[in-house]
């Protein structure tokens, strides 16, 4: 940006050098842990227009996109990132799902990304989702629940591995963020 000062340069030099030191996928940054989680928009919700509607409600919370992608995932990244569930009677249908079509894959940061992300796609199950949550106000079947975001820090940095190399994962900050948190 013209007349951009130089400061601005070099502050963004030392955030990035700062985010470097990461490990098990918590941020340190001056405010507090920041984490990461990875969020799928799935092939139901690319087909049914949603995935503005999600990224919105990412975006509006205070959350940071930190990647973003439009794919159709192959089967062994399906298998991979659902291997947890391989054993389950429904492992073969929601893998002919997930690899049916583009789904939207994305990094998202911020202080206690992993939790506020679950909260905001609400229950597996839709019936029990709350009003309010993108499950709650989109879906009616657990099969076709629209999203999927990380359970834990540790699923997190095992599924981002699984779906985006280091060098495609943006490091900056929301101009916004001063006033989204206190510290
Ligand atoms: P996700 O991993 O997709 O974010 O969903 P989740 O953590 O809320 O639920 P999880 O237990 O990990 O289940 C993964 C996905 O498998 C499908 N599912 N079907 N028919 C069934 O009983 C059943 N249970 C789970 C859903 O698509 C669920 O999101
Ligand atoms: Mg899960």
């Amino acid at each position: 940006m013209p007349g951009q000062p130089e400061t601005w340069q070099s502050g963004a030099e030392g955030q990035l050098d700062r985010r470097r030191t990461e490990s098990q996928g918590q941020i340190e940054q001056i405010g507090g842990n920041v984490e990461r989680t990875y969020v799928m928009v799935k092939p139901d919700g690319v087909q049914r227009g949603l995935v503005g509607e999600v990224l919105r409600r990412v975006e509006r919370r205070g959350l940071r996109i930190a990647a973003l992608r439009m794919n159709t995932i192959s089967r062994e990244v399906a298998e991979k990132h659902y291997s947890e569930h391989m054993e389950k009677p429904f492992f073969k249908s929601l893998i002919g799902f997930i690899t049916s079509g583009p789904s939207v894959s994305m990094v998202i940061e911020g202080q206690n990304a992993v939790s506020v992300m679950r909260e905001i796609n609400g229950a597996t199950n839709p019936l029990n989702a709350a009003m309010g949550t993108i499950r709650g106000d989109f879906a009616l079947d657990t099969g076709r629940n629209v999203v999927h975001a990380s359970d834990s820090p540790g699923s997190a940095e095992r599924e981002i591995a699984i779906h985006f190399r280091e060098s495609e994962i943006a490091a900056y900050s929301r101009i916004d963020e001063t006033w989204l948190y206190e510290n």
